[in-house]
């Protein structure tokens, strides 16, 4: 879907505004074909739906039909019967894992289906410290196991790139199995592994969705080991709710099939009363009660967890997850909701500092962005990758910020736009860097304090050689024109079906041109409140954080709005209302 300029080219925000354009034919068809609402079928069109049966799944998502087979992952079977002959053999496990959400919610997943076949006294949960250790397997933790008698490491998030340390622990007698979903097209997985599970690359060649995050893996091999098992569906739809939380983290692409049952059924069991303590504790502290969002697992508990990670270490993760009475998970989740808050505070701190630089330099702003400081002076770490998410946000550029710290290393991370590929970006620099690697759209890279000019400098003309000026700034996309008239309850029940959103479906969002303007107030001294429409029928539409904008709107007779209907619930009656994302006087 290309989506083109629409009249209006830019909102009141500076905000280039795109339209989605519509396969008028395929709408046609796909409307009559399903009887679905035309609104409804555009969304759907625009997030790569071609066919009435792909409409009819991805609007009923089911988890006892839409998973795929797990032995479809090559591998699959081998690394079942090693792992079972371990637990029949008596012989120790180690788990080893990121410690992102993807990584810790893996780590559960893993350690308790091992417990339910009897490995439990066998497994230990290793997750590596960000700080001291960085990153993936190393051969220490490879050489630690054999030392301490562990005969098999299974990982997952990391390890498919440990050619190293497979061949390492093949020497020393240990079988390695990985669990990961990184591996790029055309690169060969460690030839010692045991087995890997990967739905990319030539390991998952026959694996439909390539979108697993590495806790979905995890959970296609808890429902292989647990085949037979009397309770396999009951373990697999509670095990769902961790995998909805590291697939929604992970941010992997939501609209694929296979993520989309996962997480409507992590969010459903999410929503009832849970038998594990911390998670209970988890959501407790995260202040999240009635029916979990991917917003609530996205900006509640996802932070959460990786707090622990950021700031400190992720091993009270897996032991939140592990405490067996609520008093010790309510020490360990108020644990975490501290360590986020000192995480929040580091990073709003270097956020709002960073923010001021890009105001300076608004005018003359480079295309490629790279901020560096002293981790003394608030550039942590851990909040470097967050915070580069944010400037991307407010300023639609690739941006990259690193950490110096007292030895004049420079730890970096990068988050990028569309048009702008960071690891090919970081390749053209690649000679100054002392190690980097991700995806297209965020890195990590570490060069010594004296090299960081240069990199600015070559990152731009790079950018000059492959952006286009109009690729750089904010952008919107609208799903479709609509009217005034069609914003209805009705329409905002019949989006609702869309949902969960993130990554690949995101929450739809529409034109409306040409609106009368009745009356514009200010709400609670930060937000505006418009009345649009005139004679009978009005309807409010609201503008959160943007009363600075009140004095543009005097004297406006009609507006254009890029906005999102919702519901309003008041005093027990139901009213359609708009959420504005951006508007354009006309
Ligand atoms: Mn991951």
């Amino acid at each position: 879907m290309i989506p083109t300029p629409v009249r209006i080219t830019r909102g009141i925000t500076g905000a280039r505004w795109h339209l989605s354009v519509c396969d008028e034919h395929l709408a046609n068809r796909l409307k009559s074909e399903t009887g679905e609402d035309h609104i409804l079928i555009r969304c759907l069109i625009n997030r790569g739906l071609r066919s009435a049966d792909e409409v009819s799944d991805f609007l009923a998502p089911r988890f006892d039909s839409h998973l795929y087979s797990p032995n479809l992952l090559r591998d699959m079977r081998t690394a079942v019967e090693r792992l079972k002959s371990a637990i029949i053999n008596r012989e120790k496990i180690m788990i080893v894992t990121d410690f992102d959400v993807d990584g810790t919610t893996s780590s559960v997943i893993l350690s308790q289906t091992l417990k339910l076949l009897g490995g439990g006294n066998l497994i230990t949960c290793y997750i590596p410290d960000r700080f001291s250790e960085g990153y993936g397997l190393s051969t220490s933790i490879v050489e630690r196991a054999a030392a301490d008698g562990i005969k098999v490491i299974l990982t997952a998030d990391i390890g498919i790139k440990s050619h190293v340390e497979a061949t390492l622990a093949r020497r020393l007698g240990i079988d390695l199995i990985i669990c990961d979903h990184h591996l790029p097209d055309g690169e060969d997985v460690p030839a010692d592994a045991f087995a890997v599970l990967c739905p990319k690359g030539s390991s998952g060649v026959d694996y439909p969705n390539k979108h697993l995050a590495a806790c979905g893996v995890s959970l296609k091999l808890a429902d292989a080991l647990l085949n037979g098992h009397p309770k396999h569906t009951a373990i697999l739809e509670s095990l769902a709710k961790l995998t909805a939380i590291g697939t929604v983290a992970d941010m992997v692409d939501l609209s694929e099939k296979e993520n989309r049952a996962i997480v409507a059924q992590g969010l459903r069991a999410l929503s009832e009363r849970s038998t594990n303590p911390g998670l209970r504790a988890l959501l407790k502290f995260a202040q999240v009660n009635g029916a979990v969002t991917t917003y609530d697992i996205g900006f509640k508990i996802g932070p959460r967890i990786n707090a622990a990670g950021r700031v400190a270490h992720a091993s009270s993760v897996l032991a939140l997850f592990d405490a067996q009475t609520d008093e010790e998970a309510n020490d360990l989740a108020m644990k975490l909701d501290a360590l986020n808050t000192e995480r929040q505070q580091i990073q709003y701190q270097l956020v709002d500092k960073l923010k001021v630089i890009v105001e300076s330099q608004r005018e003359k702003l480079d295309s490629v962005l790279l901020f560096a400081g002293p981790e003394s002076e608030g550039f942590h770490r851990g909040v470097v990758g967050i915070a580069c998410s944010k400037i991307v946000e407010m300023t639609g550029r690739p941006t990259l910020i690193c950490s110096i710290n007292e030895q004049g290393m420079a730890h970096g991370s990068a988050r990028s736009i569309n048009g702008f590929h960071m690891v090919d970006a970081l390749d053209t620099v690649s000679d100054i860097l002392v190690k980097y690697g991700g995806h297209p759209m965020a890195a990590g890279f570490t060069l010594t304090e004296n090299k960081i000019d240069e990199m600015r400098y070559r990152l731009n003309s790079y950018a000059a050689e492959v952006l286009e000026p109009g690729e750089l700034g904010r952008s919107l996309t609208a799903d479709a024109e609509i009217g005034i008239n069609e914003v209805s309850v009705d329409l905002v029940r019949s989006l609702a079906r869309l949902e969960p959103h993130g990554i690949g479906n995101p929450v739809p969002t529409f034109l409306i041109r040409n609106v009368p303007l009745k009356s514009v107030q200010i709400l609670k001294e930060k937000h505006l409140k418009l009345i649009l429409g005139n004679g009978a029928r009005t309807v409010d539409a609201l503008w959160w954080g943007a009363s600075g904008h009140k004095d543009d709107l005097a004297d406006t007779a009609a507006v254009a709005l890029l906005c999102r209907p919702e519901i309003n619930s008041w005093n027990g009656r139901e009213t359609a209302q708009l959420k504005i994302i951006d508007l354009s006087v006309e």
